[in-house]
């Protein structure tokens, strides 16, 4: 069975929004229309707690962008974002949120990042997302959201460890950097997943 996984598509990642991924807004008709294809849908959240680790703000001396390390694993320092409760932290009201059937939250504890939507990035903990899709007996995951290079891309790759048959679909998902965009994607197919188009679909 085909899952449909939604990523992430929180206002602070839109235009205007804390961490805004360029041209983030133009996925959401894509991501809408592509519901309808899939017998399941799911979706993550970024949601943080106020001060979290990830955040420059909490770095004496450091910057945004900037890198240092985090439970011992190396983090990019973002700006404060999705910030659990805030309405940066709300999915895309233009978004279909109708036929999601099950909301997956990362990123709440304050001494780790969770870019993937199944685990935290040093893989101590899991979101529940793995065990939820294959207990609905999913096989194959089809993903989406922003950012492309960051929480998309991670997402894929851990689904792929997970043995789901993966696809990653382009022209539903915006990256931060293009050049990481690059990579990820070159990472995915090498690990076995697919780089795809929403017309392939
Ligand atoms: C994300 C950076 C920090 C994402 C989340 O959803 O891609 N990126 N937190
Ligand atoms: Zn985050």
């Amino acid at each position: 069975m085909k899952a449909f996984i939604i990523v992430d598509i929180q206002n602070d990642f839109l235009p205007g929004g804390a961490l805004e991924v360029p041209g983030g807004d133009a996925i959401i008709p894509v991501v809408n229309k592509l519901q309808e294809k899939f017998p399941l849908v799911v979706a993550t959240q970024d949601w943080h707690p106020e001060g979290h680790g990830s955040f420059a703000s909490q770095h004496e001396g450091k910057k945004v962008f900037e890198k240092t390390t985090l439970g011992g694993i190396e983090q990019i320092l973002w700006p404060d974002h999705c910030i659990k409760g805030t309405k940066g932290a709300e999915l895309s009201a233009d978004l279909n949120t109708g036929t999601i059937e099950g909301f997956f939250r990362k990123g709440t504890d304050p001494g780790v990042d969770s870019y993937s939507g199944f685990f935290d990035n040093g893989k101590k903990k899991s979101t529940g997302l793995a065990g939820y899709l294959k207990e609905k007996g999913v096989t194959d995951v089809y993903i989406c959201g922003l950012a492309a290079d960051v929480c998309v891309a991670f997402t894929a790759l851990d689904a792929i460890d997970l043995n789901f048959k993966t696809f990653f679909i382009n022209d539903a998902t915006r990256p931060i950097d293009d050049k990481n965009l690059f990579e990820m994607t070159e990472n995915i197919k090498d690990k076995g997943g697919y780089v795809i188009d929403s017309a392939d679909i």
